[in-house]
């Protein structure tokens, strides 16, 4: 692409954006008095640092652009865009629509765009930054979630497309903008909005190195507490206290690996949040209690929207502080949601993330260990429809300008994670917190993990659990799964084996299903229990690897589970693939996620061996993915357990894949498992190398980074 051409838009203005900055600096131009005018907007184009690049559509003020909340911190232009720069947005106004156009060289794939159903690559899709509830209400009223490939947005807004060029070269685009963004790829990456908008350029000689740059540019997600990568069981809802118990204590009984039980809306009163049914849980602490002693921890929600009703106390003093939106006539806004009518947080304003932060930490008394926010697109039910009125207020404050809900809809997600994370914060200073969010935008994996929000128990959810979770990853999201079996509807036998099969090898491992039919491991009889046993126990041997990668997803920002092109990017089959997947570099996870059909897995450069963890047959189970590790890797397991404590005790083994020169090397990250000691130094980073010495395998470890005791302990070799 020739970046010195520009497209002639409807008004008419040279639209190309170095152009643009060109005539800023001409002397003697009125344009050399609004450069200098700009020079103190966090929205200036140029160069932000190395393969960085922002441009602003021209004829259009910078200062007065919105600040960014997908950066973690406004970026500073560091110098002008160089002339060999080779990605620029062609900038066009027709109307009231503001456009970005990208063109894109032949056998370049498109990835990225967030949470979105279907294929990995996103070539040829149409699809919207904007926070969405795809539902549809079934005859009782029941709302289901109803989408498909073509199904413009999800639950939540990545305005980002990464390119990944023939070559291998790969470049990310950034619309830096929250207001509704249509993101269309049939033709090159096209951009456009009904605001003006920034464009991020992120230059890399490979996909890994754009994430990478995202990463830094919008932050990296804190490393979670380490029970959070166990297993996880949700229910809509486990109600009352007594099943909670029931529950925890059939996981023991059964030996199925757990560690966290998660409480859905029923344990409110009335669906009230920051509330409890004094029926069905009047002792939250105790709930929580017995499960602690059980070695659980405990997950519960957390809804927005807070029912409009005399004498509820977080409604009335909410009333009475403002914190809740308004219309254009400063009327407090209802709408219809599960507690019935209600109003709903403007987290925009400071003060009302603190009260928020207050009620969650006077939540958080009862000991819950971690906080799951939903309907936070936020997510009405009825009447309106499924989103509020665009032109609500929100008030603003800090760093926030007062704007209209249509700018702010898409950051309501990532402001009530924002507000509940550092509530989490404040009230344990000395533990990790989580949060898990439905919804959220780029960014928001600075405060929290997330789920793909509602499927359906069927094949084709099953298949869209990994192109999902991959492109979350490479959107800047590394901590993510799908809920395991399906939320609406209830899976075959089959299909569950197959789910937690290849759950089990997702970053957040969680089975979560609606009101109807049970969905514990066990519900579908012994041998899909069995299966799930080995899944899980396959997951668990796995931690201290699959801990490492979080550590490393914390540092620089790469995904967890990552797209088979990260292997070989310049592999054009590689690109589509998106049954297999990678975990970190190593590790090849090979799921059969369609019902009838056999699918053929491309191949990896090398010879990447199969191993087993838990004395598992994918031969003649398909619900266990193959496992293949990457010649020259050395794969740190542990001996597994009922909880992630477990798992991380024991031996050590290291299972070695020599290269061809007989050579493999493998990290391993081990620290206190949650608190902040790390940070001073508290943890230990160990990388072993295995060389082969006159037929001996010879492993030693190379280096140790960390002032962490190393623990004694057996450590067993096993090689490929
Ligand atoms: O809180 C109930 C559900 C929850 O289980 C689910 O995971 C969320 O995605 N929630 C939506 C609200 C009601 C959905 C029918």
């Amino acid at each position: 692409m020739s970046p010195g051409r520009g497209v002639a838009s409807a008004r008419g203005y040279a639209a190309d954006p170095r152009r643009a900055i060109e005539l800023h600096r001409l002397p003697g131009r009125e344009r050399v008095i609004r450069f200098r005018l700009m020079a103190t907007s966090h929205q200036d184009p140029g160069l932000l640092a190395d393969g960085v690049a922002r441009f602003i559509p021209p004829d259009v003020d910078s200062a007065a652009l919105p600040r960014s909340f997908a950066l973690a911190a406004p970026a500073a232009v560091r110098g002008p865009i160089p002339d060999a720069w080779r990605v620029a947005p062609l900038f066009e106004r027709s109307g009231d629509t503001y456009r970005a156009a990208i063109p894109i060289d032949p056998g370049t794939s498109l990835y990225g765009t967030g949470e979105v159903a279907g294929p990995l690559v996103r070539n040829g899709f149409v699809t919207e930054a904007w926070a969405t509830q795809p539902f549809r209400l079934e005859g009782d009223g029941t709302p289901v979630p109803n989408y498909d490939e073509r199904s413009r947005s999800l639950y939540q807004a990545h305005p980002w497309v990464l390119a990944v060029r023939a070559d291998g070269s790969a470049f990310g685009a950034l619309a830096d903008t929250t207001y509704r963004l249509e993101i269309d790829l049939r033709d090159g990456i096209r951009l456009s909005s009904a605001e003006p908008f920034p464009v991020i350029v992120m230059e890399g000689n490979s996909p890994q190195s754009v994430i990478a740059r995202l990463a830094q540019l919008t932050g990296c997600i804190e490393l979670p507490p380490r029970w959070t990568l166990g297993y996880h069981q949700c229910r809509f809802s486990y109600y009352p206290d007594a099943r909670v118990r029931e529950l925890a204590c059939e996981f023991r009984e059964r030996e199925m690996p757990c560690d966290a039980i998660w409480i859905d809306i029923h344990y409110m009163d009335a669906y009230k949040v920051f509330t409890f049914d004094p029926e069905g849980f009047p002792d939250p602490t105790a709930t929580n209690d017995y499960l602690h002693d059980l070695g659980f921890r405990s997950v519960w929600i957390l809804d927005p929207a807070v029912k409009a009703e005399a004498g509820y106390t977080a409604y009335e003093d909410g009333v009475a502080e403002g914190h809740f939106l308004v219309d254009a006539e400063g009327r407090e806004h209802h709408e219809w949601t599960w507690p019935g009518d209600a109003a709903f947080p403007d987290f925009t304003r400071p003060e009302t993330r603190a009260w928020w932060g207050r009620r969650t930490r006077a939540f958080l008394d009862h000991g819950m260990d971690g906080v799951w926010v939903d309907l936070n697109e936020p997510s009405p039910i009825l009447p309106h429809g499924a989103e509020l009125p665009g032109d609500l207020r929100h008030g603003g404050g800090g760093d926030i300008a007062p704007g209209t809900h249509a700018q702010y809809h898409n950051d309501y997600g990532l402001l009530m994670s924002k507000a509940t994370h550092e509530a989490m914060s404040r009230k344990r200073p000395d533990r990790r917190p989580f949060v898990l969010t439905r919804s959220t935008y780029l960014g928001g994996q600075r405060y929290a993990a997330t789920w793909t929000g509602d499927n359906v128990s069927d094949w084709t959810h099953l298949y869209w659990s990994v192109p999902m979770v991959l492109n979350l990853g490479l959107s800047g999201q590394p901590y993510s799964g799908p809920d395991i079996g399906g939320f609406a509807g209830t899976p075959s036998p089959e299909l569950f084996a197959r789910w937690i099969g290849v759950g089990a090898f997702l970053p957040f491992c969680r089975t979560h299903n609606s009101l109807k039919g049970d969905q514990e491991p066990w519900s579908f009889g012994p041998a899909v229990e069995e299966i799930s046993k080995t899944a899980l126990a396959r997951r668990y041997r796995l931690l201290p690897y699959l801990y490492t990668l979080f550590r490393e997803a914390a540092t620089t920002g790469l995904p967890v589970a990552r797209p088979l092109f990260f292997a070989d990017p310049s592999d054009p089959a590689l690109r589509n693939e998106d049954q297999a997947f990678l975990l970190g570099g190593d590790v090849l996870v090979q799921p059969a996620l369609l019902e009838h059909e056999q699918h053929d897995f491309p191949t990896l450069p090398g010879d990447w061996r199969a191993f087993t963890l838990a004395g598992e047959d994918p031969a003649t189970d398909p619900a266990h993915p193959v496992l293949r590790l990457r010649p020259g890797a050395i794969l740190p397991i542990g001996p597994g357990g009922q909880t992630t404590d477990q798992a991380f005790e024991g031996p050590l083994t290291l299972i070695v894949a020599l290269d061809e020169e007989g050579k493999a090397e493998g990290r391993l990250y081990e620290d206190a498992g949650d608190g902040f000691g790390y940070r001073e130094g508290d943890y230990l980073l160990t990388t072993y190398e295995a060389t082969l010495q006159d037929g001996d395998v010879v492993v030693r470890v190379a280096h140790q980074e960390g002032q962490r005791k190393p623990v004694y302990r057996e450590v067993h070799v096993e090689v490929l």
